[in-house]
């Protein structure tokens, strides 16, 4: 029998092989002989070695020990929060100098471009998860300074649920899959979670946020970012300012709605994390806007609330944010493993002009994520990973562990030495130096007085939303306690949003079919009125472009070409990417006999992924789209999400076939800018008439 061979037609052209501990990549163009670990070169990488042609497999097969035993042992331990993101690397380049209240280099060096490495990421699902659940978005960015690698791990929300660390592994067991069912995945709405949170009032003002669209955002290029607590910069004289950190999104900030999270969760799993590839691809940067807000020690004080708790936010209103500086990634990793997954965060990694400040949240996280790492990495030595690596010299005598990499040379491992006059000594002048802060009080296990207050920032939210974003809430608040099978649990909610606003607390027990509105639990401390602060709204911060937004144009045979190509123009004119949709991916036959392909085949490309559609039509093309189900909830989706639509004649037959009405937002398909206009923006208008709000 002769021997079956597959011979791979193309070799690796990323093969690596080893020397000395060194990794060597092989260039394309020459493909280099495949081996074994060992550098042993393959002579088939396509059949096991058997005692006959249908014989046993035998165990004397090194090369197949070899690359199953590396295969069984290809994952790591999955991040028990944040598995699921989208990492890239970029640079930071500072633009207004901190120098008055801080040393560190990275705050002071105008105009010096740092490189960073920035993860993306939804909080409960596991790594395989869909990008799309109603979540936080975790926002680290890996500052590779010349003084060491800081890390900034924040959130897209600026506040967290719970004042004190030990309450992390609680919370987070309340939010993933229930024990027992191993369900749901990635999702807030369930029992377990907001029993937790109806007896955690201290999450309130969290729970606003996360009901609120931020935690369905459009795009990752489109969400700010939060350090969430106050550091400290530290200046040349040792003086220390406090200091809260922002992120703010070059393309302002824009979420979907709901039913259209739900939808693109079935349409493309990866929607964030392809989002971002193809951006990169196509030269379109994700940036952000670095941000400060300084405030002394004796601001803080005049505070109505405790900024070392964080369940509060500074409102912008009170201290101004500064611009200093602004983030780009422009670079998509080599390998997602390699970089995404091991990449390793700690809040703890700092430089010297920072500290930390006494938030209990941020004390629990100094500890928390070192030892993550070492149980998810393995080893010790986890900063030798090339991601890891601070991109500055680093030495000192910590020396072997799994996996070290280093050979380190000579017989000196301790300081102080006299053996060595070249080992890494200590070194006073620039080395980290904590701000020296006086401390006093009593030892204990105590919750501070001003730590009480929960309600007073939760209401400065809900107050400070559009009435779009206020229904929003609402209806989110509905929708996840419906999912909630104890009534008890649905009703403590009900009863903490009436300390929030009472007609909150009304139309959701309107929602959820409550006869009487519940009680509200006692309250800690009194609910004060903060003056509404705008600037915590998404609709009054979306931007007026269509820059980092797509654009679909549906067709079918016999549409015209001009219209498309008009739309088409227009959009890429306006920042957009067009994607043309059509029955099938090989494209259609227009109008003037011309094949124009399509980027999308309709089946597999509803309207959900694109800001806008377009559908330009024959009479007999919409003939055909009309009786295609595809077609009809392409637009009568976009017309349900919201979006705005221009239809040409043909298009017209189809919106009325999807008993799509006319608004301000159905444009006709020949006025191209009046449809560039309204895809700028979501249809708020239209809501009322497309669903049921709470
Ligand atoms: Fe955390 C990961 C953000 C509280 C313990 N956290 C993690 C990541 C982000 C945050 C963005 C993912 C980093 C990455 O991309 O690899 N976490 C936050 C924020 C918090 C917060 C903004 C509150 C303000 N976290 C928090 C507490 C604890 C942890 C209180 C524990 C006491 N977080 C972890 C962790 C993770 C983590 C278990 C999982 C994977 C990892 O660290 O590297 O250690």
């Amino acid at each position: 029998m002769s021997k079956q061979k597959t011979p791979s037609k193309s070799a690796p052209r990323d093969q690596q092989t080893g020397t000395a501990g060194e990794l060597h990549q092989i260039a394309g163009g020459e493909h280099g002989p495949l081996t074994t670990n060992q550098g042993v070169a393959l002579s088939d990488n396509q059949n096991s070695l058997k005692s006959n042609p249908r014989g046993p497999t035998l165990l004397e097969d090194f090369i197949l020990r070899e690359k199953i035993t590396h295969f069984d042992h290809e994952r790591i331990p999955e991040r028990i929060v944040h598995a699921r993101a989208t990492g890239a690397h970029g640079f930071f380049e500072l633009t207004a100098s901190l120098a008055e209240h801080t040393t560190a280099k990275i705050l002071t060096e105008v105009g010096v471009r740092t490189p960073v490495f920035t993860r993306l990421s939804t909080v409960a699902g596991g790594a395989g998860s869909v990008d799309t659940p109603r979540d936080v978005r975790g926002f680290a960015v890996k500052f590779y300074t010349k003084e060491g690698n800081w890390d900034l791990v924040g959130n897209n929300i600026p506040v967290f649920f719970i004042q004190d660390a030990i309450k992390f592994p609680d919370l987070i067991h309340a939010v993933k899959m229930e024990p027992d069912r191993g369900f749901p995945q990635s999702a807030t709405a369930h029992d377990t979670f907001w029993d937790f949170i109806s007896l955690t009032p201290e999450s309130m003002h969290m729970v606003m946020w996360i009901m609120s669209d931020r935690t369905l955002p459009r795009s990752l290029a489109m969400i700010e970012g939060f350090g969430v607590h106050s550091f400290r910069l530290v200046g040349q004289a040792g003086q220390s300012t406090f200091v809260k950190f922002h992120w703010r999104p070059k393309l302002g900030l824009q979420s979907t709605v709901w039913d259209e999270a739900v939808k693109i969760a079935g349409a493309d799993q990866d929607f964030h994390r392809r989002d971002m590839f193809d951006a990169i691809a196509a030269g379109n940067f994700p940036e952000w806007e670095f941000a400060v807000q300084l405030f002394t020690q004796e601001q803080a004080d005049a505070f109505p609330f405790d900024h070392l708790d964080a369940t509060k936010l500074i409102p912008e209103e009170l201290v101004p944010l500064q611009v200093i500086g602004r983030m780009v990634l422009d670079r998509w990793p080599d390998n997602f493993f390699a970089e995404t997954e091991q990449v390793a965060y700690c809040p703890a990694n700092i430089v010297p002009g920072i500290d930390f400040s006494n938030d209990p949240l941020l004390q629990g996280r100094l500890f928390s994520y070192l030892d993550t790492q070492l149980s998810r990495l393995g080893s010790a030595n986890f900063h030798q990973i090339p991601v890891n690596a601070p991109k500055c010299p680093f030495a000192n005598h910590q020396r072997d562990g799994h996996m070290q990499m280093a050979q380190p040379t000579g017989r000196v491992a301790y300081e102080p030495n006299s053996l060595s006059a070249t080992s890494p000594r200590e070194t006073p002048a620039q080395g980290f130096r904590s701000a020296a802060v006086a401390e006093t009080g009593e030892r204990g296990r105590i919750r501070a007085e001003s730590f009480a207050d929960h309600y007073s920032q939760a209401r400065l939210f809900y107050l400070s939303q559009t009435t779009h974003e206020q229904a929003h809430i609402a209806a989110a608040l509905v929708f996840e306690l419906s999912k909630v099978d104890h009534p008890h649990i649905r009703e403590a909610m009900t009863g903490h949003l009436r300390h929030i606003d009472e007609d909150l607390a009304k139309r959701v027990a309107s929602g959820l079919g409550l006869d009487t509105l519940p009680d509200a639990p006692a309250a800690a401390a009194p609910v004060r009125e903060m003056a509404p602060s705008p600037a915590l709204q998404i609709i009054g911060k979306m931007k007026d472009t269509l820059e980092g937004r797509k654009i679909g144009i549906l067709i079918a045979d016999g549409s015209d070409g001009a219209a498309v190509a008009a739309i088409r123009k227009a959009a890429s004119a306006a920042g957009a990417a067009v994607k043309i949709v059509a029955l099938k991916v090989g494209g259609a036959k227009l109008a003037d006999g011309k094949v124009l392909a399509a980027d999308g085949q309709l089946a597999g490309t509803p309207s959900v992924l694109f800001d806008a559609v377009a559908v330009i039509l024959s009479d007999e093309g919409a003939r055909t789209l009309l009786t295609e189900a595809a077609a009809v909830d392409f637009v009568r989706d976009a017309f349900g999400h919201l979006k705005a639509i221009a239809a040409d004649k043909g298009g017209q037959a189809l919106l009325k076939t999807a008993n799509v009405g006319q608004d301000a937002g159905i444009v006709d398909a020949g006025d191209a800018d009046a449809f560039i206009a309204a895809a700028k923006t979501r249809q708020w208008e239209r809501e009322p008439s497309v669903r049921t709000l709470a």
